[in-house]
């Protein structure tokens, strides 16, 4: 297999899943603080206070806070993302560990509000930039280069509350300073840059909570999404003159979509849920402008979209250095009447007969990734990192300590030949960095027990634990497979 000499390997993470610390040294909130766990079956809920002082819940996808209601900490309920695995206080024993399995990248995002607590500040916490200068000087004293996502589902929530977040072009101001401050502060640090996690879902996900799906639900996806679009044009331009050593991505969340029958109708359904999920995000920020489909889009969800002459000048001179995206599954989208649904958090679409599904129903597809691979190098020419990839799933801690995680390896092991092909068949994959190389809580259900590491961490559901690392078989598996740099997997 030909994983070119300095191939990245490592591992991915997210700042609100792991770091914890929710309110030291001046973090200011996230929405991501305000969620509880919910399950494969039951949704996260946001909690809330009314100026009269009751309180109440809501799901997080769907619901629909009261009048006058603030997202609000309530006692009594359990958030599972303000102590994370405690990542703030825990990073140079978590480093070292990744260094040991012979990591060369290390993705991780910062939270925008431990720089900017409210979001519009004028000057940034300092002792925000100084803990995320104390890891990058840490990962640098291994070698392992970070992949740094400057957004990662986690918008500062004053800035949603005072000014309505990306429904506000203002937004976009307030992310160039926070942006601009990351470039200047971390030059020398850092060389790969991500700007927004997983942009697409903002659209792709809609469609899977019915009652959001309604016109003004599009409205308002497709206008925030051109705002990020414009922020993330500004911070490639931005980071280029700042340090022109400096590499910027986008973060496309992959899915690999099928038609379910070959009825035509399938067919055309499944190229428009590429176009609609997979390409509109990726086209815009790789080649510049709206892909032609564009037009259809938004015309079939009746959009009219604040989109300036300066606008377009911006995406045209802030095209993405390399297209980096996260891959866990494939799916099916059929016009036929789906009998069989693929359940569980976050997967969607009709069941696939040839594949195994995870414990919370994500396809087992390592094909699958192939696929997208081939298909998106040959649409942008543009280096690929593989961001996110892994099995989520539970593991047991044996008497002795050990944690025989084989589904892992497996899992791993498949998408990893897969990869291989894909570089074979001429696409130009420089990275590979598996989701959650150390357990972190999950963002969809908000669990500890939807486990991703290579290292254990010891934190249950209702946040019992001793935040203890522990390496699991796959960590052993993977020392090997980075040493030989994918030869012996
Ligand atoms: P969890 C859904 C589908 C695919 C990727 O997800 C997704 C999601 C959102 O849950 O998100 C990415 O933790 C995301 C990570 C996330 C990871 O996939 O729900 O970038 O933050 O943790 C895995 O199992």
């Amino acid at each position: 297999m030909s994983f070119k000499e300095g191939f990245y390997w490592g591992g991915a993470t997210a700042a609100n899943q792991c770091e914890g610390a929710w309110n030291e040294d001046g973090r200011g909130p996230a929405e991501t603080d305000m969620l509880t766990a919910g399950s494969n079956h039951s949704p996260r809920m946001l909690t809330y206070q009314m100026p009269d002082g009751t309180t109440g819940a809501i799901p997080r996808t769907g619901g629909k806070l009261p009048e006058g209601a603030k997202l609000a900490v309530l006692d009594g309920y359990y958030y599972p993302n303000h102590d994370g695995i405690d990542f703030y206080h825990h990073y140079k024993e978590d480093i070292a560990l990744m260094a040991e399995m012979g990591f060369t990248m290390f993705r991780m995002s910062i939270s925008w509000s431990r720089i900017f607590p409210r979001g519009d500040e004028i000057e940034p916490n300092q002792k925000g930039i100084e803990f995320y200068r104390n890891v990058f000087k840490e990962l640098k004293k291994y070698n392992i280069e970070p992949l740094v996502t400057l957004h990662h589902f986690d918008t500062p929530l004053y800035l949603e509350e005072n000014y309505d977040g990306w429904n506000n072009r203002k937004t976009i101001e307030f992310f160039d300073r926070y942006a601009k401050v990351c470039f200047e502060e971390y030059k020398g640090l850092v060389k790969y840059w991500l700007t927004f996690n997983e942009i697409n879902n903002t659209v792709m996900f809609l469609e899977l909570f019915g009652d959001k799906a309604t016109k003004e639900g599009y409205q308002r996806a497709y206008q925030q999404l051109h705002y990020q679009f414009i922020a993330s044009a500004h911070a490639v331009k931005m980071a280029h003159a700042i340090d022109p050593d400096y590499h910027v991505g986008c973060m496309i969340c992959g899915i690999t979509f099928y038609p379910g029958t070959s009825d035509p109708k399938d067919i055309l359904l499944n190229r428009h849920a590429w176009e609609k999920n997979i390409f509109y995000c990726g086209d815009v920020q790789s080649k510049g402008k709206y892909p032609t489909f564009a037009k259809r889009l938004w015309k079939e969800q009746d959009v009219q979209l604040d989109i300036t002459k300066q606008d377009e000048q911006d995406l045209m001179e802030g095209c993405v250095d390399f297209y980096t995206f996260s891959y866990y599954m494939s799916t099916v989208v059929t016009t036929h009447a789906i009998e069989d649904k693929a359940g569980g958090n976050f997967s969607m679409g009709a069941k696939n007969p040839y594949l195994k599904y995870s414990d919370w129903g994500w396809a087992f597809d390592p094909e699958g990734l192939k696929y997208y691979l081939e298909m998106i190098y040959d649409r942008y020419e543009k280096p690929l990192m593989v961001v996110e990839n892994g099995l989520g799933a539970v593991d047991k801690v044996e008497e002795d300590g050990s944690i025989h995680d084989d589904y892992r390896i497996e899992y791993m092991r498949d998408h990893i030949k897969e990869m291989g092909n894909a570089i074979d068949n001429g696409v130009d994959l420089i990275a590979y960095t598996s989701w959650g190389c150390i357990d972190l809580v999950s963002a969809g259900t908000g669990e500890m027990k939807k486990r991703y590491g290579m290292i254990y961490v010891d934190k249950d559901d209702e946040g019992n634990g001793t935040f203890e690392r522990r390496k699991k078989d796959s960590f052993e598996w993977y020392k090997k497979v980075i040493q030989s740099n994918g030869k012996i997997i």
